[in-house]
């Protein structure tokens, strides 16, 4: 049995990681049995989640975890998919994970309207001493991982605005097809609705998220898969 080791479930509907929640998509989509497992980022291979576990074999890192899974038990959704479209669906994924998920990153923890949603979201279960202690913690590291990446020494409306032309690129590439890459859904869409959905769905109201509900297409698409593969 594969082992999801993900972040606790907070905004209470979905994986707040959209690195987590894009494995458990991805495994739903390719039909393989597995378990999630609530996990410490500081207990994780390479100290952030997710990973998995498969028999003895332990795998981190989500684009590590799917090459795995795709050469341990076959690829249904990419196996038919030629050159063009596969290097289409990594500059989809890149443009997600490497450069939209700052901005995302940005809104939740750094900006004050946000972090007052993240915040108390994220931490507010904790026991005393931890609850005083953690969260302010927890947004000076974040706020260091945005400064190393570069994204943090820009002002809010230069992050906000760099998101935004991600989100409507994103929105011309999937123009009227269904999925990423066309008609069948495939790898690339299991990043695809991780990202919109902890952008659309948690309460964080950042101009990010209203820019994202501006964009009827990507909000469609973010509902398709809902529908299809709902929120593990
Ligand atoms: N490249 C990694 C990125 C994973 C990642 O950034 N995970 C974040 C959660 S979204 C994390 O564990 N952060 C904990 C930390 O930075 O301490 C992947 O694809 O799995």
């Amino acid at each position: 049995m594969i082992v999801l080791h993900q972040f606790p479930r907070v905004f209470g509907v979905l994986n707040p990681s959209p690195f987590c929640m894009k494995v458990g998509v991805y495994l739903r989509m390719a039909g393989l049995p597995h378990e999630l497992r609530d996990a410490d980022p500081r207990k994780a291979p390479r100290g952030k989640l997710p990973w998995i576990e498969d028999g003895g074999k332990v795998v981190a890192d989500s684009g590590s975890i799917l090459e795995y899974l795709r050469a341990t038990y076959g690829d249904p959704l990419d196996g038919g998919l030629d050159a063009e479209a596969r290097a289409r669906g990594h500059a989809i994924r890149r443009l997600f994970e490497e450069s939209l998920y700052w901005a995302m990153l940005y809104g939740r923890f750094i900006d004050p309207a946000g972090w007052a949603v993240t915040g108390p979201a994220f931490f507010g279960s904790f026991p005393w001493p931890l609850n005083a202690v953690v969260p302010t913690l927890a947004r000076k590291h974040m706020a260091k991982e945005l400064w190393f990446q570069g994204t943090g020494r820009h002002p809010p409306d230069r992050i906000y605005a760099s998101g935004t032309a991600d989100l409507a690129a994103l929105a011309v590439l999937l123009g009227d097809r269904p999925y990423c890459l066309g008609d069948a859904a495939t790898s690339v869409d299991a990043t695809g609705y991780a990202f919109l959905a902890n952008i659309l769905v948690p309460p964080v109201e950042t101009p990010l998220k209203r820019a994202a509900q501006g964009m009827a297409n990507l909000v469609a698409y973010h509902d398709r898969m809902a529908a299809a593969w709902g929120t593990p």
